[in-house]
């Protein structure tokens, strides 16, 4: 692997930085490697009932969504349940992770219980965001999922200051960063991108590219359609992986998080793998033909990794419906605990927005003076 500069120094000046970085060679940027890489049998089924848990429980959230028992939008992460847990699979707990709206994956597979994400989306006090987030903003500082965030690319700059803390610290935390593929267009991005690569900051972007931002497809969108290029205008290492294939994209991201954990050093992966169904749960997806939405569950990822595992040797179909009824219960048990928490007391609605008090009273904003008016 062509690595460019030997050691970061977090605390030289920026001066000797740029001297140190124009001489280092052109970042490697490439596509998936070929050779497949292996893991025994219990890390493969482990891996496989994890992708499973994200594919019944976003399927459970959008039947809940037609019952009314979730509110706001809603975005699932169908088809992307490998991206999910490969990249999931290559942090640390001590890792921080931001990510945009399609997020209730990554909360599972960062090892936040079924029944605290599945509570957030019903807006329940039990919710990971004490039911205050909702589906687009699932926030856990415990566990190291620092948000869950609506506005396109608003997680970008945020993860590039909290890689700045890290390295501030001194820390050998590492951040990753989340994003779709329309994202890469924001302004945010490209500032977050160059300030990261300037001040070598432990921080691993991940574009996860479905093919499409809404109803726009990324070769309508981007003058330059493969993505992990991007990285090269700011001379920072790059890759695209094939999102469905699990081990593929937890080695790419074990590696770019190793790097950037030693050596101080910020990474550009891409991931590629087809949203299943619609942007959100709303939208019927109508500007997909018939034959594209034929194709496309005909590709289902994981029933592609059902496959191979039982040819494979290493999970009868049995045992896969056993998994699945398992993991079926769980999803099940967490909508009943859901549904049978309270809704949070209107006296917290500015609790945990603001870091200075702010009475919670209807008729007072938030700019108000809080105390002796
Ligand atoms: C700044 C901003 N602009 C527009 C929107 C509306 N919007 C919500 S999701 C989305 C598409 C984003 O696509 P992508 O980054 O590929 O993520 P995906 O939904 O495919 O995961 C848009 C335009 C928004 N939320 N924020
Ligand atoms: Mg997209």
């Amino acid at each position: 692997m062509a690595e460019t500069v030997q050691s970061a120094d977090r605390a030289a000046p920026a001066r000797s930085r740029r001297a140190r970085a124009a001489k280092a060679p052109r970042p490697r940027t490439g596509a998936t490697p070929a050779a497949p890489p292996a893991a025994d049998a219990a890390t493969l089924v482990g891996y496989y009932r994890q992708m499973l848990l994200v594919r019944r429980f976003e399927e459970r959230a959008a039947r809940a969504y037609t019952e009314a028992k979730i509110g706001g939008y809603c975005h699932l992460n169908l088809g992307e349940e490998a991206t999910v847990v490969g990249l999931m699979a290559a942090l640390r707990p001590t890792d921080y992770l931001f990510t945009n709206y399609r997020e209730h994956g990554y909360a599972l597979a960062k090892g936040i219980g079924a029944d605290r994400v599945m509570a957030e989306l019903y807006g329940r006090s039990t919710g990971v965001s004490k039911g205050w987030g909702g589906s687009m903003h699932l926030f856990d500082a415990e566990a190291r999922l620092l948000g869950g965030y609506g506005i396109v690319g608003g997680q970008v700059p945020l993860a590039a200051g909290a890689a700045l803390a890290v390295s501030y610290k001194g820390g050998d935390e590492v951040v990753m960063c989340h994003m779709g593929d329309g994202t890469t267009a924001i302004g945010a991005f490209h500032e977050s991108l160059n300030i990261a690569a300037l001040w070598d900051l432990p921080v691993v972007f991940v574009v996860i590219n479905n093919g499409l931002g809404m109803g726009t497809t990324v070769e309508n969108s981007a003058a330059e359609p493969e993505l992990y290029r991007r990285g090269a205008a700011y001379r920072m290492e790059s890759l695209r992986v094939d999102g469905t294939d699990v081990l593929a994209v937890r080695d790419a991201a074990r590696a770019a998080v190793e790097r950037a954990r030693a050596e101080s050093k910020p990474y550009l992966l891409e991931t590629v793998s087809p949203r299943l169904k619609g942007h959100s749960v709303v939208d019927p997806a109508r500007y997909r033909s018939k034959e594209e939405k034929e194709a496309l569950k005909a590709a289902d990822p994981l029933a592609r990794m059902a496959l191979e595992l039982e040819e494979a040797g290493v999970l009868s179909a049995d045992e896969r419906d056993r998994l699945d009824a398992e993991v079926k219960a769980e999803v099940d048990a967490a909508a009943a605990f859901a549904d049978e928490s309270p809704a949070p007391e209107v006296s917290t609605l500015f609790d945990y927005t603001y870091a200075t008090p702010v009475p919670g009273e209807l008729r007072r904003l938030p700019a108000d003076p809080v105390f002796g008016s």
